[in-house]
């Protein structure tokens, strides 16, 4: 049963409708084909790109597709997941000292129409998304940080955290939470990162983190169009998979092999 894992894509469809086909995961109708393979998508569905509602919708529709030929679809929720979430419910929620949600979300590609288009059954989806998914041991989030630590001291706790959060639609703590998952770099060598992702597999278990959030072009120097694959980094315990499909990079749908004993 094949692991795969995508990147953030950030409302552009049609690119991942393409490379889902490519992959064999999805029919020329359109209809899940993958059978018992697993797909995670590392969040941010929305902003930036054309179509955001029309992911979240089709990632809903595959769910329900793979879950029905014994495979799984799933998704841990990003930042811009809560952006467009926050803009909609708790618009004047302030996520920075001198910026309400709706402004961050605004000057961050928001879309209004997608949060036009985002109804309560959507909303309700995004609000039960994890922050965190162990799969196959490996350590599925969207942000490249240890603020997840913040929401709680175990995966458990802090999936828990975050729906709480979520359903609870307080502004001020929703904005604060919400600015955790902006942090970005902290496996990076000079943030001392090899320790962090050792320390963040112990607590929550795994064997690497894979992450989204900081696009390979951005993080690694690759430019954009020449961006083919996920790039392994921090004594290997990391890998980093958003190809940056706003900046021009490809929409990679990535398998995911067991990673080895250290
Ligand atoms: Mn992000």
């Amino acid at each position: 049963m094949t692991l795969y894992v995508v990147g953030d894509v950030h409302g552009h469809l049609a690119p991942l409708t393409g490379a889902l086909r490519e992959a064999g995961l999805l029919d020329e109708a359109g209809a899940w084909c993958g059978g018992a393979a697993r797909l995670w998508f590392l969040g941010d569905l929305t902003d930036r790109g054309p179509d955001g509602i029309g992911v979240i919708d089709l990632i809903r529709r595959l769910q329900a597709e793979a879950a029905a030929a014994g495979g799984e679809v799933g998704c841990v929720i990003g930042n811009h997941d809560m952006l467009l979430y926050g803009s909609r419910f708790i618009p004047e929620s302030p996520v920075t000292e001198v910026r309400t949600i709706i402004q961050v979300w605004a000057l961050n590609g928001g879309q209004e129409h997608d949060l036009d288009r985002l109804d309560e059954e959507r909303a309700g989806w995004l609000a039960g998304l994890p922050a965190i998914a162990l799969v196959d041991e490996h350590l599925l989030l969207h942000a490249d940080t240890m603020a997840y630590l913040e929401f709680g001291g175990d995966l458990t706790e802090i999936n828990l955290t975050l729906r709480r959060i979520m359903r609870e639609r307080d502004a001020a703590t929703f904005g604060r939470n919400t600015r955790l998952l902006f942090r970005r770099f902290e496996f990076l060598e000079h943030n001392d990162g090899v320790a962090n992702a050792r320390t963040l597999l112990e607590r929550l278990g795994g064997r690497r983190i894979v992450h989204g959030h900081s696009t390979i072009p951005e993080t690694f120097g690759v430019p954009p169009a020449a961006v083919q694959g996920p790039i392994t980094y921090a004594d290997g315990l990391v890998m980093a998979v958003d190809t940056g499909i706003s900046l021009g990079a490809p929409c990679l749908v990535i398998p995911l092999a067991a990673p080895q004993p250290a």
